[in-house]
């Protein structure tokens, strides 16, 4: 055994005393790495794939309506793209390692400690990569809960157990007034109508508990509360004309589940028609009829608030019995 060892040192040692074959490997290796992630970098630019869409989006909801919408996802998947980029890096150096460095014979590998450059390079490039993330999260963060003095329309969301009430108002805060109002009941889905191309501010206040007024396609929620706190928020423009569902996605009680709305974004003539319409004292749904819209919810419907045997578990059910 002491002869083994003492066989072995020499040969690590006059390994790591000329370091040329292996450096020179070792530049190659790097820099067939860098051409790789080059061209596939160069690829996608070329070619304008939408990565995001090839994939899913990686998870994240895609077909955002909002321009605050758009950079959330192109957030999300340049995030994604530099986690897979970081990935592919570190599992091809393991890779790399593992078969460049399996055992050969009982000859030790070169043991490289106190390696200052690979120290300070382990611990210097996770920490640019967080900040570089961190640094345009903040920027997408701040542009998405940016609100500005003169939004062209301003709305104040009611939310209560459980249905929405939506009025548009002549200014900001709790001193304007409403000039048109829509309100949900249990029969009538309340729908919100809103313009493409201009700049909405939503005013949110809640009349009993926390609900929280979620639209998915503009992948943004935020809570409604009740008192004085008084939720804003903005999108500077609504993108596609067209009907999607609204939500409360803050569990506020027994029919939160049906506490749906939906948002109408129609033309910029047509959301004047509208308004126009209702403040001459026109229904939501002859108003709607008005400009051509339909009048009635398409993408959820009410909930049936009366208990029938076919939604509730007679008291003869036995335990644990599904309806
Ligand atoms: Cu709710």
């Amino acid at each position: 055994m002491v002869a083994r060892s003492s066989e072995v040192r020499p040969k690590a040692v006059r390994r790591s005393a000329s370091p040329g074959a292996g450096g020179r490997r070792g530049r190659r290796a790097g820099r067939l790495a860098g051409l790789g992630f080059g061209g596939a970098a160069l690829l996608i630019l070329l070619t304008g794939c939408d990565v995001g869409a090839a994939f899913g989006g990686f998870g994240w909801p895609q077909g955002g309506i909002t321009p605050e919408a758009r950079r959330m996802y192109d957030l999300w998947i340049a995030s994604c793209i530099a986690a897979l980029a970081v990935g592919f890096l570190v599992w091809g150096l393991i890779f790399w390692c593992v078969v460049r460095y399996r055992k050969r014979g009982n000859e030790l590998p070169v043991q490289t400690r106190y390696n200052l450059p690979m120290e300070f390079l382990y611990t210097i490039a996770p920490v640019l990569i967080v900040s570089v993330l961190f640094y345009y999260t903040a920027v997408v963060q701040t542009d998405v809960v940016k609100t500005t003095n003169n939004p062209d329309v301003t709305v104040e969301v009611v939310a209560f157990k459980w249905n929405w009430q939506f009025n548009y108002r002549d200014g900001q805060g709790t001193e304007a007034e409403t000039v048109a109002s829509v309100l949900g009941t249990s029969e009538v889905i309340p729908i919100l109508v809103l313009p493409t191309d201009r700049s909405i501010r939503f005013e949110e206040t809640s009349r009993d508990v926390i609900h929280s007024f979620w639209v998915p396609e503009m992948l943004f929620k935020r809570d409604v509360m009740p008192g004085s706190i008084r939720n804003v928020f903005e999108v500077s423009s609504l993108e596609s004309e067209g009907a999607y569902v609204g939500r409360c996605a803050e569990l506020c009680g027994s029919y939160h589940a049906f506490m749906n709305f939906e948002l109408r974004v129609v033309s910029p003539e047509n959301f004047d028609r509208f308004l126009a319409a209702k403040q001459d004292g026109a229904s939501t749904q002859e108003a709607l009829t008005a400009i051509g819209e339909e009048p009635y919810a398409q993408t959820t419907r009410p909930f049936e608030t009366r208990r029938t045997e076919s939604n509730f578990n007679p008291d003869t059910a036995p335990a644990g019995a599904g309806s």
